[in-house]
């Protein structure tokens, strides 16, 4: 129950959930060491994943080049970010953090199987991002919302890219994406825990990233062709693990 002293008062939960963390404090610092690397580091790694592809599509490298770059630039964004707020990545946590995902799309470009490599990083990287992206814009500091912002309809773009290539290929690729969704989207799910309590320190809440993921990642598995029932079934497997 309100009572006539509480802060909250005349606020509505859209509000509430948005109020701002003190950006200055050591324990965003401390939390935001971590976070931006992981986003400087998933930046990164999208641009060397997107120049990999360029080569598994070499007709569709002019396309992958240009969306490799937009990810350099947001990886400079980020890096800003933290500067602006005198934090130090944490880059070694970082690297550490995407190692199994890594490996796991080095393994599937080495393998030439291009439809595991658009899974892991046009529609679940890019899931997770946007994700992230959209729960942080409300509670992120006014130079990195600016930022943000701008990214965000980028990885649109990437996630559609993604998806268009799925769809035109979905009878060849189905059986290889339900293996890839099976290998992989339990570690976005273990991603997303182990960036819980840093993100909490920024006001994020897990549930909504978690929600704002499922949203992104279904409608593109429905963009792409599976039905109901395929998409309940990719979904159980993160929950069995
Ligand atoms: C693909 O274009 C980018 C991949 C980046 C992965 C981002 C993961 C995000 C994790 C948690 C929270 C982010 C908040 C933003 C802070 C600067
Ligand atoms: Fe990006
Ligand atoms: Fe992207």
């Amino acid at each position: 129950m309100q009572t006539i002293a509480s802060p909250s008062i005349g606020l509505k939960d859209e509000q509430l959930s948005g109020i701002l963390p003190d950006f200055t404090s050591d324990s965003y610092k401390d939390a935001y060491s971590r976070i931006n690397a992981i986003v400087i580091e998933g930046e990164q790694e999208a641009h060397d994943n997107y120049i990999s592809l360029g080569k598994l599509l070499p007709d569709q490298h002019e396309e992958l080049s240009k969306l490799a770059r937009m990810e350099m630039r947001h990886m400079k964004g980020f890096t800003a970010c933290g500067k602006n707020l005198g934090v130090e990545a944490d880059m070694k946590f970082a690297k550490e953090f995407f190692r199994p995902l890594h490996e796991n799309f080095q393994t599937a470009f080495s393998e030439g199987k291009i439809p595991t490599c658009l899974l892991i990083q046009a529609i679940l990287i890019e899931a997770f991002a946007i994700s992230a992206y959209h729960i942080y814009i409300p509670v992120s500091d006014p130079f990195a919302r600016k930022i943000t912002e701008g990214v965000v309809k980028d990885e649109y773009l990437h996630l559609n890219y993604g998806q268009e290539w799925l769809k035109a290929n979905y009878e060849s690729s189905k059986q290889e994406l339900f293996e890839a969704n099976k290998a992989n989207l339990p570690l976005v799910k273990s991603m997303l825990d182990q960036v819980a309590d840093d993100a909490s320190i920024l006001h994020m809440d897990k549930e909504d990233l978690i929600e704002d993921f499922l949203i992104a990642y279904q409608e593109a598995l429905t963009d792409i062709g599976f039905n109901t029932r395929e998409m309940a079934r990719m979904a159980a497997v993160a929950l069995v693990g």
